[in-house]
């Protein structure tokens, strides 16, 4: 039954070991003019932040407007995550066009049709089957409409292949405290594998700094790892990091109550922890030691993920 229960898990899951093909570009229809000193351009959706954004530059709803993502060379493409709309707060989501019928079309000249859910999370759309494609476009067949604004938008736009890369698939992430969804979205542990900046988990701890918080990682199965890979902090902009708090320290407890301390850089770009390697099947992160920010008193982590 365990089996059965965890390989439900797995397929549950298939964002899980999905990797985001890396863009070699990206094109529109047409864009909105920047706005005080806010641009819309379509490199937007493919930067890596949820509160950047592509708006259509049509007038009225903007239906036949299209994005494109260029891929470097032909890649398999197996899905596409999107996160639809305006993200740049939940306010202006509401208030923006949200793409709801859309046209999908591949270098070969095949499409496929999908139809968007009208919520403020990242929906994976699958593809019937895998397409080999140098490019994937988006056309916006219709919308579902804001309160304020006839503009449609699209905040991101990830082209993924479902071949596992080094990155350890988690099939469930558990932390000691979530600070609870605001205006900005979620603060969940799982908003550490979405390759996103500006998504991260936060701890709820009231009165302390986040030491002592932890995030757990469970990989379903005994797995060798000995790297962690971390954005720490809010890593959307230097402003943003700075404000908040980042990790200093950890002790890394595997499943078999063996240990490891690891320092961490309190940096905003990307960074390698290297341990020695242990076999198992969940790694939880305590945080020992974190560095304060100048306006909020809560730990957050960008990105984590473990490799062999
Ligand atoms: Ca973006
Ligand atoms: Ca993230």
């Amino acid at each position: 039954m365990r089996l059965v229960a965890l390989l439900l898990a797995v397929l549950a899951s298939p964002a899980a070991f999905a990797r985001v093909l890396e863009p070699a570009g990206t094109a529109a229809s047409s864009t909105e003019a920047p706005d005080q000193g806010v641009s819309y351009d379509v490199k937007n959706i493919v930067d890596g932040k949820a509160g950047t954004v592509w708006v259509e530059g049509e007038e009225g709803s903007g239906l036949g407007s299209w994005v494109r993502i260029d891929l470097k060379g032909q890649q398999t493409v197996d899905a596409i995550r999107i996160w639809n709309g305006n993200w740049y707060t939940w306010d202006f989501w509401k208030r923006h066009n949200r793409a709801k019928e859309i046209e999908v079309e591949f270098s070969d000249g095949s499409k496929e049709h999908f139809t968007l859910a009208d919520e403020f999370k990242p929906e994976v759309i699958k593809l019937s089957k895998p397409v080999k494609t140098t490019f994937v476009k988006l056309k916006i067949k219709s919308v579902y409409n804001g309160t304020t604004f006839n503009d449609t938008c699209l905040s991101e736009v990830q082209v993924l292949n479902s071949e596992p890369d080094e990155n350890i698939p988690v099939v469930r992430y558990n932390a000691s405290s979530i600070y609870p969804a605001d205006n900005d979205g979620t603060y969940e542990p799982a908003n550490v594998a979405d390759g996103l900046l500006d998504s991260m988990w936060c701890e709820n701890d009231k009165d302390g700094d986040g030491t002592g918080e932890w995030l757990e990682f469970d990989f379903g199965r005994p797995t060798e790892v000995s790297r962690l890979v971390l954005r720490n902090g809010n890593a959307y902009s230097f402003k943003m990091f700075m404000k908040g708090n980042r990790a200093k320290a950890a002790t890394l407890t595997f499943s078999d109550g063996s240990t490891e301390q690891v320092a961490i850089k309190p940096s905003m770009v990307e960074q390698v922890v290297s341990f020695p390697p242990h076999t198992t099947r969940t790694v939880r992160v305590t945080f020992t030691e974190v560095s304060r920010g100048t306006e909020y008193n809560d730990l957050c982590i960008s990105e984590a993920y473990f490799r062999k």
